[in-house]
């Protein structure tokens, strides 16, 4: 994050330097809708980047997985930024995406990782999110530093308005603040693992999360399934009685994602149903909540920021839930590190 943040952010409070974007600030202003596309861990940091642009900018945005947009005959709009997001640089599905968009005039940016790959090399302009090389196969830090990278991006997006100047102090003070609070985060993990050997039994979990909280609770799923190949399963929290509900029972331990925010009391109201129903609810929230069995607290930070803290412990469980089952946490069964075909 240190690195995603450094040279970006210069003293007056929100103007950034994002080099490589080529977008001025009348194209910008010109943007009437954002897309973003990409696969795995990628795509969910794209949900979160959709996001805050939409908050942040005030432009209506959505992420989509990339790896079909090309086969339903998309319809490609002028006046839409389409922005391709890769860890690697070189996943297929991205890069056939975004030649689907050229090929069609768009003007697509990439959110990228490695410098010079195939994605960095396609596309019209874009930031490197300064991750640094993901050496396992599994994008964990690269899934933080994309989301820095998005909010860097939504406040350049809301600047070029006229947007947001209150916003922007208030971000960039924030993003200033997640080295330090991340740290707070890491110098508990021996906590971490010991939860993880609390819920290494189960056969299957459930992740809730409420708006920005439901693509973390898809990429903590996601990171527990890759590594430990245990069965997960996420929702947005309010989906839960609409069907989700009915697996709910002791041996479905539920992860719920419950930041102290406007929808707090909601997110509370979802824990109750689960403990009616006899779950296990590990929370990551911001202070012990008292229908959980047991409660992950993390540094509060801006509600924006919430992601990249509620994040990090869940990439760190599901680290932890491998480990404790003897799992080749690195090189885990039956996936590359890019997909290339
Ligand atoms: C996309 C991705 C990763 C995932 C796995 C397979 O990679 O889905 O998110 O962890 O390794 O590939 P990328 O396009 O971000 O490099």
């Amino acid at each position: 994050v240190d690195r995603a943040l450094r040279g970006r952010i210069d003293d007056r409070f929100s103007t950034v330097h994002l080099g490589g974007l080529n977008l001025d600030a009348r194209d910008a202003r010109a943007v009437r809708r954002v897309k973003i596309l990409g696969c795995g861990t990628s795509y969910h940091a794209g949900q979160i980047g959709a996001q805050m642009i939409e908050e942040l900018a005030r432009i209506p945005a959505d992420a989509e997985p990339a790896s079909e947009f090309r086969y339903r005959n998309p319809v490609v709009d002028p006046d839409t930024l389409y922005i391709a997001v890769s860890q690697s640089g070189e996943t297929y599905d991205v890069l056939a995406a975004v030649q689907e968009l050229k090929r069609k005039g768009a003007r697509v940016l990439g959110l990228v990782n490695v410098v010079g790959s195939a994605i960095a090399r396609e596309t019209d302009g874009g930031i490197y999110v300064h991750a640094g090389p993901e050496v396992c196969v599994v994008s964990t830090k690269c899934f933080t530093n994309m989301v820095v990278s998005f909010g860097l991006l939504a406040l350049h997006l809301g600047r070029t308005r006229d947007l947001s100047v209150a916003d922007g102090k208030r971000i960039i003070a924030g993003l200033r603040k997640l080295p330090e609070q991340i740290a707070e985060i890491l110098a508990n993990e021996e906590e971490i693992e010991k939860l993880a050997g609390e819920y290494a039994d189960a056969k299957s979990m459930m992740f809730i999360g409420r708006v920005r909280g439901y693509p973390v609770a898809r990429e903590a799923s996601l990171k527990l399934k890759e590594v430990s190949y245990i069965h997960a399963e996420a929702y947005p929290a309010s989906e839960l009685k609409h069907g989700p509900l009915a697996l709910i029972e002791p041996a479905m331990p539920t992860v719920a994602i419950v930041p102290d925010d406007d929808l707090l009391e909601k997110n509370r109201a979802a824990l109750e149903e689960i403990k009616a129903r006899s779950g296990r609810i590990l929370a990551v929230a911001h202070q012990v909540q008292e229908k959980a069995d047991h409660t992950i607290v993390v540094p509060k930070n801006e509600d924006e920021l919430d992601p990249i803290l509620m994040g990090i412990p869940l990439q760190l469980l599901a680290y932890y839930t491998a480990k404790a089952m003897g799992r080749d946490i690195d090189k885990p069964r039956n996936l590359a590190k890019s997909v290339t075909v």
